[in-house]
């Protein structure tokens, strides 16, 4: 049998995590109280500066004219004015909210000041004067992770809801932060902590025969269930990332078709130059679009053909990288003239990705003629025939319309989406040892690296926990 206790396995691997994180907690940095603006810079009624860390009574105490701040009880609110030494800068209302109950499990302070960029400077400047140090650009949300008020999913949600652009974006991020995603993996994780600890106790402890002993088939089932709950959420981060960067549809074919009038057709603005000489775009040029809710980054290309023009030639091989970045591929054929050699060849490009035919300027007579397999909406630009079609076709293919970011929790990042397939390929590297036939015990790293790499992802990965389930779930201690 192994001779390696899996409590000291973890002691080991996860000691170091342990002090990286306990070394910025003591920080000196962390010692300091930051100070900053909470709200947009910029003409409105009323602005917040914000103040975070263990001199922040006292500090804005020094500027403040009305009740002692440090003797006032948590989470009340205090009429005066800011002081300049003997000069009135602003009324104001202060806001004093103590530590652990706060954003940042430290005492913060909160000074509602009239808006203004001049008037909210100066007590920013103020405070600076008297002792706090100017928080740094997401320093609050930093405090908050380090003092364990929310793990690292969390932060990442509190980022993208500052950032986000609409209104499925914005219900996104809210799940996130409201921990949403983070109960999700947390029952994965725990699925995978149950296999771990019964492993470890058949290992560790044979002779304790009321634990049912794991054999290659039970542990095959448990893993297959935790391979779907992962398979599950990586389907789920696809449109999570579609709700969150939109779509990128590239409008690719040959000069003259109308590639640029589509796009200003559907962004209903004279974005690029049309005209009916052969080659006009030379550049990508891009314009975003909503449909059900979900953001089009168009982008038009310069028509695809062999030219001896060099600019042209840097144009095509613009159009031709984008063709593998892009999500979707408008393929812009035009119907008044006969199928060309080189729109084949186009074709051949494209048919392996996600792709639409659009059969442009269906007002003038019909001289192409498509080949059978090709699917494709006949329309045009100058009446605005076949758009709405088109548009119908992309939420069809997307189910954008069935996009309920309230209903869905999704990993909202790279780094999310990236330990998520980590740890679904530890799953099924286990999967496939079974299969040949490995004793267990060797299997059993692959599904640590699995749970930890999930426990990376909303920055929990503690022996503890496991510790705690071992004793836990089979009373060993007794
Ligand atoms: N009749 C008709 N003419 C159109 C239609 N769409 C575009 N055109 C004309 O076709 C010509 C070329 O249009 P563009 O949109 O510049 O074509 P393009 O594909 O962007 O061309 P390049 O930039 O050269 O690759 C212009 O004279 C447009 O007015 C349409 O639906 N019907
Ligand atoms: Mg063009």
């Amino acid at each position: 049998m192994a001779n390696f206790s899996l409590k000291n396995f973890f002691h080991l691997l996860i000691s170091n995590l342990r002090d990286i994180i306990t070394r910025e907690r003591k920080t000196k940095k962390m010692e300091e109280s930051i100070a900053a603006i909470s709200t947009a810079i910029g003409k409105g009624a009323i602005s917040i500066v914000r103040v975070s860390g263990v001199d922040a009574l006292s500090i804005v105490n020094k500027i403040f004219k009305g009740k002692d701040l440090t003797k006032v009880k948590s989470h009340t609110i205090h009429y005066g004015f800011i002081m300049d030494h003997n000069e009135e800068i602003d009324e104001v209302l202060v806001m004093v909210m103590l530590a652990p109950n706060t954003y940042t499990r430290e005492d913060i302070v909160e000074i509602n000041c009239h808006g203004g960029i001049s008037t909210t400077n100066k007590i920013l400047n103020l405070l600076i004067d008297n002792g706090a140090r100017l928080a740094e650009p997401g320093e609050f949300t930093k405090r908050a992770f380090l003092n364990g008020r929310i793990n690292l999913a969390e932060a990442e949600a509190v980022s993208d809801l500052i950032n986000s652009k609409s209104d499925k974006q914005r219900s996104l991020a809210m799940n996130s932060i409201n921990g949403r995603l983070t109960k999700i993996i947390k029952t994965i994780r725990e699925n995978m902590l149950n296999i771990l600890a019964n492993i470890a106790v058949n290992i560790d402890y044979p002779e304790y025969d009321d634990v049912p002993e794991m054999t290659q088939e039970n542990l095959k089932k448990s893993l297959l269930k935790v391979q779907s709950d992962l398979q599950v959420m990586l389907k789920n981060a696809e449109i999570g990332k579609i709700i969150k960067e939109g779509l990128d549809v590239a409008l690719v074919g040959r000069p003259n078709v109308g590639k640029s009038s589509l796009l200003n057709a559907l962004l209903n603005e004279d974005k690029a130059i049309v005209t009916n000489i052969s080659g006009t775009t030379r550049d990508l040029i891009e314009g975003t679009t909503n449909i059900a809710g979900i953001s089009l980054n168009l982008i038009d290309t310069a028509g695809i053909h062999q030219t001896d023009d060099i600019i042209e030639q840097m144009g095509v091989k613009k159009s031709k990288e984008i063709i593998s970045k892009a999500d979707l591929i408008i393929f812009v054929l035009n119907n008044n003239e006969e199928l060309e050699k080189e729109d084949e060849e186009i074709y051949d490009q494209i048919k392996t990705k996600t792709h639409l035919i659009f059969v442009n300027k269906s007002d003038l007579e019909q001289k192409i003629k498509i080949p059978k397999n090709w699917e494709y909406i006949l329309g045009n630009t100058t009446e605005l025939n076949g758009l709405e079609e088109l548009k119908n076709k992309i939420i069809q293919m997307y189910h954008l319309d069935q996009i309920d970011a309230k209903e869905n929790t999704y990993l909202s990042n790279i780094r999310q989406v990236h330990l998520a397939k980590e740890s679904l390929q530890n799953i099924q590297d286990a999967l496939n040892d079974i299969q040949k036939n490995i004793p267990i015990d060797m299997i059993e790293i692959y599904i640590r690296n699995a749970w930890e790499k999930l426990g990376l992802l909303i920055g929990e990965t503690y022996e503890d926990e496991l510790i705690d389930k071992l004793f836990k779930n089979f009373c060993l201690g007794k």
